[in-house]
């Protein structure tokens, strides 16, 4: 099918609490709608740079420019047959995994559409529901974090990850574990020590963790191994795994017992099924994380977490948990068991709302224009 236009828009939500991280705090969420036409239909994508450096080295600006410049120009015209040729055609551009991901997944949704299937189907999905659980961010307070994480579990939700720093770590785990003596609870450092903080994690092994993400260097995986090597509670990368030939590497040398898979950190929904495919290879669980997508990269989030070896909630919570307006119609709810549900229509399988999205666009650009 040839692609005939694409359309980007840089749009800002605002979040209804500040999401604070070991390395920095949100308080909107900027991100780029990508939208491909062709044969009549539209396709939707979200790239999920941030507007800082601070996860990753993207950001908006540089996403914007390298999918303007670079990425929108390689499929403009092109009769595209299928999502996974696009990576090889992508590697040409050095980096920026969430600038491709972002024209990558707005194509999986418009070949999907144009098939008549849902992208869960499209991907290989499995099931018409997804574990989820919610990410919580560092709180002013012990107290605070135990009240935020109770509102949680009353409306539903059955896994809690909480965001750790240096200072913020072990009391903040045992206020929880005295509050919820059951609770499925795991960490997310985002990369905010080092091996000097060993006897901190090996106090976190006594708190029956489902995982402790990310906890060393963003591009580490040596000294994650010789962690692992001390720790009972599996550890999970995230920051790390940038490609399928870093999951391999990250298993053969023991770097980690869980991999989180975001198509944005990878380099789109190809990247992400190849790391799912690999880990599934060796008995590796594998879970969606998120990067507090509007309900345009949470549809696709979704989507990839009915493959078979995705075997632990994901980072993929309700719209509700994060804003109080949607770009899509209906947003997604939390179903009782914990879950979000799989849309079944076409692509995505979700409505995007092209009013509401006109109300938090910053600038936009089509080729051709
Ligand atoms: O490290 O998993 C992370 C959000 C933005 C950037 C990085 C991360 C996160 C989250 C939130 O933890 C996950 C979500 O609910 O979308
Ligand atoms: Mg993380």
């Amino acid at each position: 099918m040839y692609l005939e236009r694409v359309a980007l828009r840089h749009i800002q939500m605002p979040l209804l609490a500040p999401f604070e991280t070991s390395g920095w705090v949100e308080t909107e969420r900027s991100c780029i709608i990508v939208a491909v036409f062709g044969g009549g239909l539209i396709g939707w994508g979200e790239c999920v740079a941030m507007d800082g450096p601070w996860y990753s080295y993207e950001t908006t600006e540089t996403a914007w420019h390298i999918l303007r410049d670079f990425l929108v120009p390689m499929v403009l015209g092109q009769d595209i047959q299928h999502a996974e040729d696009l990576s090889a055609q992508f590697e040409r551009v050095r980096g920026h995994p969430m600038a491709k991901a972002g024209l990558e997944i707005a194509i999986w949704d418009w070949l999907a559409k144009a098939s008549g299937v849902s992208l869960a189907q499209a991907l290989g999905g499995v099931r018409d529901r997804v574990d989820v659980g919610v990410s919580v961010g560092i709180q002013p307070s012990l107290a605070n974090l135990v009240e935020r994480v109770e509102r949680y579990l009353i409306e539903g939700y059955r896994r809690i990850k909480i965001k750790i720093k240096p200072g913020w770590d072990v009391a903040a785990v045992q206020a929880l574990r005295r509050a919820f003596p059951e609770l499925r609870l795991q960490v997310d450092a985002n990369s905010a020590y080092t091996l000097a903080h060993v006897p901190i994690f090996q106090a976190l092994d006594e708190y029956n963790l489902l995982l402790v993400e990310q906890p060393l260097g963003a591009d580490d995986l040596f000294d994650h191994a010789q962690l692992q090597q001390q720790l009972r509670t599996p550890i999970c990368l995230d920051e790390s795994i940038h490609t399928p030939d870093d999951a391999r590497v990250a298993l053969s040398l023991g770097s980690c017992r869980v991999i989180n898979i975001k198509p944005g950190r990878v380099g789109g929904l190809a990247a992400s099924r190849r790391i799912h495919d690999l880990c599934a290879a060796q008995n590796i669980p594998v879970w969606c994380g998120g990067m507090l997508e509007t309900g345009i990269g949470r549809a696709a989030n979704v989507a990839l977490a009915s493959l078979p070896n995705f075997r632990l909630p994901g980072d993929i919570s309700a719209s509700a948990r994060y804003y109080a307006e949607e770009v899509i119609d209906p947003p997604f709810v939390l179903n009782p068991d914990s879950t979000l549900t799989v849309p079944r229509g076409p692509g995505i399988g979700v409505h995007v709302d092209e009013r509401q999205l006109d109300r938090f666009t910053l600038r936009r650009m089509a080729c051709p224009a």
